[in-house]
């Protein structure tokens, strides 16, 4: 009725007691020393700015806090249908200076902290990021929950609480990666709610026994339970009141600890139990692009999956609808194969908690659940060895092969005879131990399925899904470009150019950061020689901030005036840092036979790397000790040292890539044609005028298409040919040497000993020399040429920027909000709802 019954007591007195901290800057130097002294219980005399930071952070969360209520309060109201992001990674960085962007509360803050004797720079250094994720499937999930409250979507994610985060990475002086844990929440975390309530029993191993009374159901008993416990993260909308959450969950026993073994005297036994169950939450797993088949990790992706769901489905029983409807007011979206065990959970919880009948538990199921898939790289399809699925989560195991089974017998029917297509799609892949497949269950279990790009999800219908199109039809595999936000990715890690964009179309931010297609007006001014200054100085100022950086973090001085190109990304063989770090080498070989006369002439040029390998990865481990190696090298030869150096910075997160982003003048994303999925970062530096070097491949093919294929530099072989290439080295290989002398030679000067015991490296070369499965050899004499190209592009600094205002003018596609619209509209059919001011 609009008119419902104020709960308790006197609505007045609830009412004029339900205040955030005002906006005006007195109200928050107040509430600011009110949590200095309360919350911290501190004084002004012992407050460094790490406590300065904790009470700003404290006295922002204050409002966000009411937002977020009745965000909440908004959507209970409602009943809206709503949609759940399931991600075992969101890479979040810093929030106090995206929340006070988000409120519109900066300047304010700055003013305030100014009066207590602190600058908000100095305070919003001291935040750690939270790094709950490897690179851009994680960093993607919280560009998705950003747009989602800023687009006003009923949207909740759900991940969980690791203890430790992505791993720091330390630089050995050898130029070995060496890996320490990343306490982030040693420090406390102001931006969480724990909702020590909110909490689901979680069953592992144990026995499941059908029923066999002739309905599918089957009771699971005993085995090991533990509690899976809720913390809140409040994810704030840009200029609009709409806080939607980020639930994390956190593992912890059952029982305190075992109470017979501690009476018996057994104290180690009596806290097994119990850090077995923290145990599940305690890390998080440093693989990109790997799976591995680890116990922990199975029951990490069970646990998660488990208590999310639970989750849901009591928010969706206070509605007090049928549990038919489910579709009706849920939908989950699973980000990537991890989430996948969602699918057999929600038919064991139909079919033995709600005695749901088989079909009719399955058309929930296939109603309810969408998946992503974020790669076609074969080493990344997830694989759940069938023994350990059995001991682990025996129940799940039954329905899958019921699933397999009931799947299998309609392919049958519609390809009858066809036994390879049979073995091809079945859930399980036959072997020694036989595998879960999980991206087909996945795939079978939900209602669409998307690539990442176009190209991607060309890829995932051609190849690693093909058969599921021929047997579900096309119209179930779409496409849903990625996207970042401009919140963070433009007006936060770029402000210069924000305001300089604001001033420029005469554009409120509050809206063109929310409809970022309005970027598009700044063509015009591509053609005016003031504008183009202020741009360029801009830049400027940017590569300062950067070089300021290296200064105090490293202690190297840089050029400022050089041209900045940068490549940022996880190491791995597929991003090919190899390539980039081999096109070094040449570029200095070639300046060393110059005469310094001729050497005045070039471009001057810094490079800068920066990303993790995973622990285990040997190769890619080896590529950081030969970027470190070279840039010692020739970062000291003073007949070229002013014309090119090269720098590898360290322990690479959101917020260093904020600092690296605005200062590029050319990035690299030089995967091999068909393996990146979609690429975000090349998003990130186009939209902040850098331009782009790239392969054809992911989403640099829809950038080009938007910028225009005269603003960035493309080349090597295409998708179609790589196959083909790769079947040539397997059986008709040509010698390096003949194929391309000057790579050739690059590799001769390695294993010489130019950057110290060329023995150190053969690994790596013979990867090159011998199979190369990633074209190195076959896609170097192009990537020099369009290195080249870059050279003489810049050579014309009017041109270079025109292409940089240009490149801006039309990124507005690759706005996440564009992204999580398309979700919303095409996929889960969850329409935007306001909450009132
Ligand atoms: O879709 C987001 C990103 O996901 C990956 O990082 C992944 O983990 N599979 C891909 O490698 C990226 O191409 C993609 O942008």
């Amino acid at each position: 009725t609009g008119k419902e019954k104020w709960p308790r007591g006197d609505e007045k007195i609830w009412k004029a007691g339900m205040r955030g901290v005002d906006t005006d800057v007195a109200s928050i130097t107040k509430s600011f020393v009110n949590h200095v002294q309360t919350s911290l219980a501190r004084q002004a005399h012992n407050l460094d700015d790490l406590g300065a930071y904790q009470a700003a952070a404290l006295s922002v969360r204050d409002n966000l806090i009411l937002n977020w209520d009745d965000t909440q309060l908004t959507y209970t109201r409602k009943a809206p249908k709503r949609a759940y992001y399931l991600s075992l990674e969101f890479l979040m960085g810093r929030t106090l200076d995206n929340a006070l962007l988000n409120l519109g509360l900066k300047d304010q803050y700055k003013d305030g902290v100014k009066e207590l004797g602190f600058s908000i720079e100095d305070l919003l250094d001291k935040e750690r990021d939270a790094a709950l994720g490897n690179g851009g499937l994680g960093r993607l999930a919280a560009c998705y929950l950003d747009s989602s409250a800023s687009q006003e979507l009923p949207v909740w994610g759900y991940g969980l609480r690791y203890k430790y985060g992505i791993f720091q990475q330390l630089i050995s002086p050898e130029g070995n990666q060496l890996e320490a844990p990343d306490p982030w929440l040693d420090n406390q975390n102001p931006w969480e709610l724990p909702r020590l309530d909110v909490a689901y029993e979680v069953r592992f191993y144990g026995q499941a026994e059908r029923l066999n009374d002739g309905t599918p159901r089957a009771s699971w008993t005993g085995g090991q339970e533990v509690l899976a416990v809720a913390y809140d993260v409040m994810i704030p909308g840009c200029y609009t009141k709409t806080t939607n959450n980020l639930r994390l969950w956190e593992s912890k026993p059952k029982r305190g600890f075992d109470l017979n073994s501690f009476n018996a005297g057994n104290y180690e036994g009596a806290i097994e139990s119990s850090n077995s169950a923290a145990a599940i939450t305690s890390v998080l797993y440093p693989n990109d692009h790997t799976s591995f088949g680890k116990e922990l990790r199975l029951k990490q992706q069970y646990f998660w999956t488990a208590a999310s769901l639970a989750d849901i489905l009591r928010r969706f029983k206070n509605l007090g609808k049928s549990i038919t409807e489910i579709p009706d007011y849920i939908a989950i979206q699973l980000n990537d194969t991890h989430p996948t065990l969602a699918i057999p959970e929600l038919m064991r919880i139909l079919i033995d908690d709600e005695d749901l009948d088989w079909n009719k538990a399955w058309e929930i199921v296939n109603n309810t659940f969408f998946y992503t898939n974020h790669t076609v790289l074969p080493e990344a399809l997830e694989k759940w060895p069938v023994p350990l699925m059995e001991h682990v989560l025996p129940r799940h195991m039954q329905i899958i092969y019921d699933i397999n089974l009931f799947f299998l017998q309609a392919v049958e029917k519609k390809f009858p005879g066809d036994r390879d297509r049979l073995s091809r799609m079945s859930l399980i892949e036959e072997g020694f131990p036989k595998q879960v497949r999980m991206a087909y269950l996945a795939c079978i279990g939900s209602k669409k399925v998307n690539g990442v790009a176009e190209l991607h999800s060309d890829l995932v219908r051609t190849t690693i899904l093909k058969d599921f199109v021929e047997f579900e039809g096309i119209s179930k595999f779409g496409n849903v470009t990625n996207g970042i936000t401009p919140r963070r990715w433009l007006d936060q890690c770029n402000p210069e150019l924000s305001d300089l964009i604001s001033k420029t179309l005469k554009v409120e931010k509050s809206v063109w950061l929310k409809s970022l297609d309005k970027l598009e007006g700044l063509l015009p001014f591509a053609e005016d020689a003031r504008f183009r200054r202020e741009w360029a100085a801009i830049k400027q100022r940017n590569k300062e901030r950067l070089a300021h950086y290296v200064q105090t973090t490293l202690g190297f001085t840089i050029n400022t005036h050089a041209m900045f190109d940068v490549q940022i990304k996880r190491l791995h063989e597929y991003k090919r840092q190899t390539l980039n770090i081999l096109g070094v080498i040449h570029r200095y070989l070639t300046l060393k036979a110059m005469t310094p006369e001729a050497r005045q002439k070039v471009n001057h040029r810094v490079v800068f790397f920066a990303g993790k390998a995973a622990p285990a990865y040997y190769i890619a481990k080896l590529t950081i000790r030969l970027i470190v190696n070279v840039a010692r090298i020739i970062n000291a030869d003073p007949d070229t040292k002013e014309y090119l150096t090269v720098y590898f910075i360290p322990d690479y997160s959101v917020s260093v890539a904020e600092v690296l982003i605005p200062a590029s003048d050319i990035s690299q994303h030089i995967s091999t044609a068909g393996t990146e999925a979609s690429g975000t970062s090349n998003m990130k530096f186009c939209l902040n005028g850098g331009l782009l070097v790239g392969t054809v491949d992911g989403a640099n093919i829809e950038i080009a298409e938007s910028v225009g294929e005269s603003n960035v530099f493309f080349f090597g072989h295409l998708t179609p040919d790589v196959e083909d290439i790769r079947y040539q080295h397997m059986y008709h290989p040509i010698p390096i040497e003949e194929k391309c002398p000057a790579l050739a030679n690059v590799l001769n000067k390695i294993s010489g000993g130019m950057f110290g015991d060329g023995g150190v490296y053969e690994p790596l070369l013979k990867t090159i020399r011998q199979v190369d499965y990633y074209l190195i050899a076959d896609d170097f004499d192009s990537y020099i040429a369009a290195l080249a190209m870059v050279d003489e592009a810049y050579l014309d600094k009017t041109e270079w920027i025109k292409k940089s205002i240009k490149t801006v003018a039309k990124m507005g596609k690759f706005s996440s909000d564009r992204a999580i619209l398309e979700y919303a509209e095409s996929y889960w059919n969850v329409e935007a709802i306001s909450v009132a001011k």
